[in-house]
């Protein structure tokens, strides 16, 4: 059966171009790649020619999430799986491709109207190693992990999990999580060795994107994005804490857009069997409100 293997690519419709680049390279680490196109530039994580396309204009939130599968004859199964469950999707021109620099990929929407990319084939920079915009002790954590994970708007969450399932990935309720509106009851998917790329049933206050994390190969890295952070008086809505799911050490913090970036260390893999959990291991504890995640974790 063909399954998506990874995050592979994030799309970002922002307004503030200036405010983007000092915040994704200064406090980040990611590098700039701006290639003179004038309508958008590109963030990098690793060795790919990106891992983000800045769409620059109107609108501060998610353009696409691209899901990678390994090859052409697994987005041709793809296609397959998509039409035999009726789910309209159109294929990519030869222009498109280059656009994103795939060999080949499909547009589609999530039941809860998310735009999805599946491709094949990106382009990967060998002779590009990449130049982090701040000083770093090592690197992100990508490789077969992908480029992190995103929590996305879903107004029906079992027709989101029947869709994400359909493209190959597992997971189930984790938490059991109180809110100012009541107890929400969000769904971890996971693919490859990061315990989850993607998660749904947080309230996302109308935008698409909730958060997006990204994590760092060494701690002291996230102590220094934390350190920057800080210093800067960006509004953090969750504090330094572990969470019970993937074990990772996270804040979250509000990105020039508004919504929340998810900066972390020391993540797991996915455990086979299911748990849920009603708290963190510790910290987490909330502090700039009305930012996006006013939960009790
Ligand atoms: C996460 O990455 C997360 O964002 C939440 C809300 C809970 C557990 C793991
Ligand atoms: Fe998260």
């Amino acid at each position: 059966m063909v399954a998506v293997t990874e995050l592979g690519y994030i799309g970002l419709n922002i307004s503030d171009a200036d405010g983007w680049k000092d915040y994704a390279a200064n406090c980040i680490g990611l590098e700039i790649l701006d290639e003179g196109e004038g309508d958008r530039f590109y963030l990098r994580m690793d060795y790919w020619h990106h891992r983000f396309v800045m769409h620059v204009g109107d609108g501060d939130d998610l353009a696409y999430m691209g899901w990678r599968v390994p090859g052409e004859p697994d987005l041709h199964e793809m296609e397959a799986l998509l039409s035999e469950n009726g789910i309209e999707y159109r294929v990519a021109t030869a222009e498109e491709n280059e656009e994103r620099r795939v060999l080949g990929h499909l547009k589609l929407k999530d039941p809860a109207g998310n735009p999805v990319e599946i491709f094949y084939g990106p382009r990967v920079d060998g002779h590009m190693p990449l130049h982090p915009g701040r000083r770093m002790h090592d690197r992100f954590v990508t490789g077969n992990a992908g480029m992190g994970h995103c929590v996305v708007a879903a107004d029906d969450i079992r027709a989101s999990y029947e869709f994400y399932r359909l493209l190959g990935l597992s997971g189930s309720i984790e938490y059991h999580l109180g809110t100012p509106g009541g107890v929400i009851k969000p769904v971890f998917m996971h693919c490859n060795e990061r315990q989850h790329s993607i998660a749904f049933g947080v309230p996302t206050e109308g935008k698409m994107l909730n958060h997006m994390m990204l994590e760092y190969a060494d701690l002291n890295d996230l102590g220094k994005s934390h350190d920057i952070v800080r210093a800067r008086e960006i509004p953090v809505a969750l504090q330094l804490g572990k969470h019970a799911n993937d074990k990772a050490l996270t804040f979250y913090s509000l990105t020039p857009s508004g919504w929340l970036m998810e900066l972390g260390w020391g993540g797991c893999a996915p455990d086979p069997q299911q748990s849920y959990h009603n708290l963190d291991i510790f910290g987490h504890g909330p502090e700039a409100a009305g930012v996006g995640l006013d939960v009790e974790l």
